[in-house]
């Protein structure tokens, strides 16, 4: 019976070495260590053997039992560091350095998109402009019609710049404040857009961020109607999406424009995304810049970069376009 036994050890521990995966390694496991394996048969078989032939057989069982666990472990280590090694060359990113004459990379999906939505504009006669990301109280909100108390200053939670008065220095809410910028800068007619990096103090989730980006776009010249406003974000929407895309607007406030609306684009299933926002350019900022408001009237409208580009490639989580990962980057 002892023969035996070591005979069935060798060969079981034979097979055990042998095991190409952890999946058959757990079969054979069971086979020749569970309840209903060879050795566990010998020991029902023990009852009818004398006590000191029970002793020896029962101790050649457990000398058994006990390499072939400790040989399943040892082979278990040894696939799963051979799963781990093939797992690591399967995922593995070659993060050198680009040189010359190799794959140079790609710009950002937002980078993209600012580049494609410029070509659009300036197609349609635009010019692009751009303003500072850290701005004063005077472009951000004074000069845009927002009192100094105005209640509609909360719509944008504001981060301040700890520099000269308290809350005179502020992160840019929107591009706006690029509007007063060309208005001051300008005379009419104004045809521009303004694109950059705009920062509120927002909790972030799958479509806000508090870093993120809008476009600005904003006319000034005689004889602008609500109807130039429409027509313009129609053509630049299907520009972007495609004919199959369309847009409407809705009655909104905004204290820069009067009338003020939201504008959403339909997306092929059917469903609403809401863009931006919109309006004819309220007669105050066209004074506060300077522009009489008599002679000229305008048009502006601005809207978020990440939603509009997360649309289009399906990014169901804005916060993916802040992730460094090469795997999420490259697709674009
Ligand atoms: C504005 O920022 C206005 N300056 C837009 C405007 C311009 C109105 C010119 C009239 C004339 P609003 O806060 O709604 O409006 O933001 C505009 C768009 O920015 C939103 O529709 C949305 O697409 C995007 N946006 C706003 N907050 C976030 C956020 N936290 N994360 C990502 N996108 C955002």
């Amino acid at each position: 019976m002892i023969d035996d036994i070591r005979r069935i050890a060798a060969a079981a521990s034979d097979r055990i070495a042998a095991a190409g995966t952890i999946e058959e390694l757990s079969t054979l496991d069971r086979e020749l260590l569970g309840k209903t394996s060879e050795l566990t048969g010998f020991k029902r078989q023990m009852g009818g053997l004398d006590p000191d032939d029970r002793r020896t057989v029962g101790a050649a069982l457990n000398e058994a039992r006990e390499g072939l666990q400790a040989a399943v472990a040892a082979r278990r280590q040894e696939l799963e560091a051979i799963a781990a090694k093939q797992r690591a060359a399967a995922e593995r990113l070659d993060l050198t350095e680009v040189r010359a004459g190799r794959d140079a990379g790609h710009l950002h999906l937002i980078t993209q998109s600012f580049e494609e939505l410029e070509d659009i504009f300036v197609g349609l006669g635009f010019t692009v402009a751009e303003g500072p990301e850290v701005d004063d109280d005077w472009h951000n909100f004074t000069a845009l019609n927002f009192g100094k108390h105005h209640p509609a200053r909360d719509m944008q939670d504001t981060f301040f710049v700890d520099l000269g008065e308290p809350r005179e220095v502020v992160m840019r809410t929107h591009t706006s404040p690029v509007q007063v910028r060309v208005m001051e800068s300008q005379v009419p007619p104004i045809y521009s857009v303004m694109p950059g990096r705009v920062y509120r103090n927002e909790a972030t989730d799958a479509t806000h961020l508090a870093v993120f980006h809008q476009l600005e776009c904003l006319v000034v010249d005689e004889g602008i109607t609500f109807g130039h406003l429409a027509s313009t974000i129609d053509r630049f929407t299907k520009a972007y999406f495609g004919p199959g895309y369309n847009t409407r607007l809705r009655p909104a406030y905004f204290p820069f424009t009067e009338p003020s609306a939201e504008f959403d684009v339909q997306r092929p299933d059917g469903s609403w995304l809401e863009l931006g926002g919109c309006g004819m350019v309220h007669p105050n900022v066209l004074s506060n810049c300077g522009i009489d408001p008599e002679v000229h009237t305008g048009f502006a409208f601005g809207f978020g970069v990440d939603r509009l580009a997360a649309t289009r490639y399906g990014v169901t989580d804005l916060r993916e376009l802040t992730s460094p990962d090469v795997r999420f980057l490259e697709q674009f």
